[in-house]
């Protein structure tokens, strides 16, 4: 039954990371999709509430309780199932993939205030200097995944992984030009098979 409510948006890779937790640790029946749409210039009252940053995701706990931002509500959901854990609980490990999990959040962090500000801003105010350096900064996370990443990518599917799956699907969604494959065939060839995997399916966005 559900006992939680997340706020959802299809196309926030934010969520997007969350739905794919809830599908790889078996709890999609714990949760109960609340759908926003908002954006930075126009929020939503109910998820304002308890979430004064209003942003999504947003889980709604049973005793009322929310927790935001995605990181904290994807360890939290770690913390519910009795499943491999999808970070290490402790050790050198552990800030290891949480670094990486946060690299592939800086990755959505800056392919999503792109999309602001290519597509929200108003024409005449766009900075396209600003612009070119989200791609930079893009440019050399998806390079450094590539030259020291990929083992530990291709070790298991956990909370560093999926974040970085979820910040390719979103880079490929919005920026299908950006050109990343022919530079990272490492990267494009373990993206290919983790698409595959049902909770990557599932979750797919479509603009
Ligand atoms: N650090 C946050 C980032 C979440 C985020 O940027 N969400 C976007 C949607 S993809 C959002 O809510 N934007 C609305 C806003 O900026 O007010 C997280 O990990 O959850």
């Amino acid at each position: 039954m559900a006992t939680m409510t997340l706020f959802h948006s299809p196309l926030s890779p934010f969520v997007r990371k969350v739905m794919v937790v809830l599908h790889e640790t078996g709890q999609l029946d714990r949760v109960a999709l609340q759908p926003v749409n908002i954006s930075p210039v126009s929020g939503d009252a109910q998820l304002n509430q308890g979430n004064p940053i209003g942003k999504i995701p947003a889980l709604r706990l049973e005793d009322g309780t929310v927790l935001h931002d995605s990181r904290v509500i994807c360890e939290y959901l770690d913390l519910q199932h009795v499943g491999n854990p999808l970070l290490p609980r402790e050790g050198s490990a552990r800030w290891r993939r949480m670094t990486l999990a946060s690299q592939a959040d800086a990755i959505m962090d800056a392919a999503v205030s792109s999309r602001y500000e290519s597509f929200l801003r108003p024409e005449a105010k766009r900075w396209e200097g600003w612009l070119q350096a989200q791609g930079e900064k893009i440019r050399r996370s998806l390079a450094n995944l590539e030259q020291e990443h990929l083992p530990e990518l291709m070790s298991g599917f956990d909370l560093a992984a999926i974040g970085v799956a979820c910040a390719l699907g979103y880079l490929d969604l919005r920026q299908p030009d950006f050109g990343w494959r022919e530079r990272q065939p490492g990267l494009a060839a373990w993206y290919a098979e983790v698409s595959e995997r049902p909770s990557m399916l599932a979750t797919a966005p479509t603009a």
